[in-house]
Order: structure tokens, then sequence, then C-alpha cells
């Protein structure tokens, strides 16, 4: 079953409620299970900055759902807690859900850029992609952890609070 790496992200409301409700969501898609969450993140707003600060994490999750239908399912997730679409880019959002990876696939259709056209410069989602996944390998075949080296952590900061971890998995290989 494909091995899809989703990252989260909220800074309206209770950002880490609002992670964890995405998590259990989520895991209880259609033919999908969570496999591993990351810990949470806060940082500071990219883009605008009069925003709270945002709280981020990643996960991987197993699906049989395809991409587009995955990412129906996840828009659904964003709007069933609170997400209100608006035209500012990069504003403050209750949940954010991007398909950062979706197994070796590159798709660029209309609704769909994988791998997630700006994850490679990003720390609050490559960070938390190497607390779960440290020998990933991009589909291009760049190592995450090449990509680490060119992107300073920053104001990254770890949280001490965490998702519920989804029950140990000895058949959950690292992808690449
Ligand atoms: N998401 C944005 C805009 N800015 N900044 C941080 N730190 N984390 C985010 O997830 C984020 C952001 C829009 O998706
Ligand atoms: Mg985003
Ligand atoms: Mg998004």
């Amino acid at each position: 079953m494909p091995l899809v790496y989703v990252a989260l992200g909220s800074n309206q409301g209770d950002p880490v409620a609002q992670l964890r409700a995405a998590c259990q969501a989520m895991n209880e898609l259609t033919g999908s299970q969570l496999l591993a969450c990351s810990s949470l993140y806060r940082s500071a707003p990219m883009g605008p900055q009069d925003q709270p600060s945002y709280v981020n994490a990643v996960v991987a999750l197993q699906t049989s759902l395809e991409p587009e239908a995955l990412l129906d399912q996840l828009q659904r997730i964003e709007q069933e807690h609170g997400r209100v679409r608006k035209a500012e880019r990069w504003g403050p959002r209750t949940l954010d859900l991007d398909i950062l990876l979706y197994d070796k696939q590159v798709i660029n259709s209309p609704r769909l850029q994988i791998p997630h056209y700006h994850m490679h410069a990003r720390a609050f989602v490559l960070y938390p992609l190497a607390e779960i996944a440290p020998q990933l390998q991009m589909p291009d075949g760049v190592q995450l952890v090449s990509l680490l080296e060119n992107c300073p952590r920053g104001d990254l900061q770890a949280l001490p609070f965490f998702i519920q971890q989804p029950d140990a998995r000895s058949d959950l290989t690292p992808h690449g």
C-alpha cells in the first residue's frame, strides 16, 4: 500500500488540539492507517508576520486512496475543522494538511504538486519529517539529510506535547 507523508499546520484556535484531531481523522480514513507522528513543533510564521506562531508536525500514512482522492479527504478534514479559505497567501489557518510525498510519485496536476512545491526549504516540514523518516530519499534520489544540511533550523522548537503514537508497527521500514 502506498506510503504518504502529510504535513500538518495550525495557528488559530487551539493548534495542538487541531493537530491531534486531524491525526485521528486521517487514521479513520477508508483504507488508511497512521504509521508514525512526529513531535509537535512551534515556529514563527513564514510569510505575513502579523499572525500567531504556528504549530507543525508530519505524519506517515499508509493509504489505499489515490492521490486526488486523498486530497479530497484531507480538504474535507480541513473544512470540518473550521478552515476558511481566504485569498491571503500564507495567511493564518485553523488547519492545513499538505501532502508532501506519495510513495516515489512525482505529480504535477492542476490540483496537486508532489513533492510539495516548497518542502525543500521549510525547516518546519523537513525537521519533523526527518524525525519519523531519517533515511528518506526524495523521488529524484536526493537524500533528506542533504536537504537538512541546507536548511537551518532557525527558531523551530519541539514542544513538550505529543500526538498519541499509533501502535508500534514492526513492518514500518524507512522509505527509500
Ligand atoms: N503555513 C503557512 C504560512 N506560514 N509558517 C509556519 N511557521 N508554519 C506553517 O505551517 C505555515 C507558515 C501557510 O500554509
Ligand atoms: Mg501549507
Ligand atoms: Mg495547504
